[in-house]
């Protein structure tokens, strides 16, 4: 079994699953019939919501696992890898409930959201997301309770979480009006230095750097040596980078890739997000372009939102967006070619693979 078995990563899944599960039938003081309500219930909603993606940061703690030891991993290596793989795909499957709540998306990964589903409420929805976060501590806890760096995983998640949680907030918007209303669009607010420390937060930590700084607590490295420091170090700049060019494609994706290719449909000029796109037109348009934006980004509008992706096709944007992707595949391979020692430089190899010209 390796990082490249997508199957064998799927059956530790089912397993974590029937554990959950089993957790319900056996709480304590509740009938069996209301027993029964919660485990059908969360016997779709785990499926539904935590599989079924691309599985790149579940499986991306698998790889550093195997580039840290050098080596093909045991059973008992492989299946704790793999178990830590799935606290972040959970992670990922929590924020998402609640990112498509707040971003009004209507599909992910080809089907409806979790909360568009007819036997789902808003409601239900929100509690599922807190549940699904809930589940990643008792999963931690059932096989890492004694692991030397238990205490180290559980505050990757917990730091991890609030990161992303400030990234979420810059992202959609922050700070509304004293009558709970967003505030009107200022076009002036989309600037990619806020880009940067929006995207920092809201991807990179939770999509590229947890996952190997996980890699690195299960091998036993300490961020406290000088050693380990140096190790922790070098994954957070490189997963910054990479971290940011994932968000980018993300970005151009949401507004020009196919729905039924990309699994999503995009909601990013509807919901007025601060997008590399719109960052990068308000660099480049004229006053009357100018114009063209501010009448028509933010508004749930189908007519408006195809004004706006004209605008992106005239200012020549997804060329734009071709040309930083080859200038940024270069880059990052030349900072990995740098990175000591030279095993760790596989594993951002590895991610620089799975995100070079991504079409989903
Ligand atoms: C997705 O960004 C953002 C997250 C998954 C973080 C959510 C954080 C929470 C605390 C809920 P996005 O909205 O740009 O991505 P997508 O295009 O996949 O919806
Ligand atoms: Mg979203
Ligand atoms: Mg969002």
């Amino acid at each position: 079994m390796t990082s490249t078995d997508k199957d064998a990563f799927l059956a530790i899944y089912k397993e974590i699953e029937t554990d959950l599960i089993a957790d319900i039938q056996n709480l304590p003081a509740l009938s069996d019939s209301v027993k029964q309500q919660l485990i059908d219930y969360y016997s779709v909603c785990i499926p539904y919501t935590v599989p079924g993606g691309k599985m790149t940061r579940g499986l991306t703690v698998i790889k550093g696992v195997e580039v840290l030891k050098q080596r093909k991993l045991t059973d008992k290596e492989y299946k704790d890898a793999a178990i830590l793989g799935w606290q972040v795909e959970w992670l990922q499957a929590f924020f998402l409930v609640a990112d498509d709540i707040m971003d009004a998306s209507i599909t992910r990964r080809g089907s409806p959201c979790w909360y568009k589903k007819p036997n789902v409420t808003q409601d239900n929805a929100i509690n599922d997301a807190l549940i699904l976060e809930n589940m990643i501590y008792q999963t931690l806890r059932r096989h890492f309770k004694k692991h030397p760096s238990y205490v180290q995983i559980l505050e990757l998640f917990i730091d991890t979480t609030f990161q992303t949680e400030v990234g979420q907030h810059i992202d959609t918007n922050g700070t509304p009006y004293a009558d709970g209303k967003r505030a009107p669009l200022d076009l002036s607010r989309f600037t990619l230095d806020r880009y940067q420390g929006c995207v920092r937060y809201k991807t990179c930590y939770y999509s590229f750097y947890l996952s190997c700084a996980l890699a690195l607590a299960y091998c036993g490295y300490d961020p406290d040596t000088t050693e380990g420091k140096a190790l922790y170090q070098n994954a957070e700049d490189i997963c910054m980078i990479l971290g940011e060019y994932f968000q980018i494609q993300d970005d151009v994706l949401d507004a020009f890739a196919p729905p039924e290719v990309l699994g999503k449909i995009g909601t990013d000029i509807e919901d007025a997000k601060c997008s590399w796109l719109v960052c990068k037109a308000l660099e480049l348009v004229s006053e009357e372009q100018k114009e063209i934006l501010m009448a028509n980004y933010g508004k749930h509008d189908a007519e408006g939102v195809k004004k706006v992706k004209e605008l992106y096709r005239e200012l020549k944007l997804e060329e734009l967006f071709q040309t930083y992707e080859e200038e940024q595949k270069k880059m990052c391979d030349d900072l990995i070619a740098k990175i000591e020692p030279q095993n760790f430089q596989d594993l951002f190899k590895f991610l620089l693979a799975k995100i070079y010209k991504r079409q989903k």
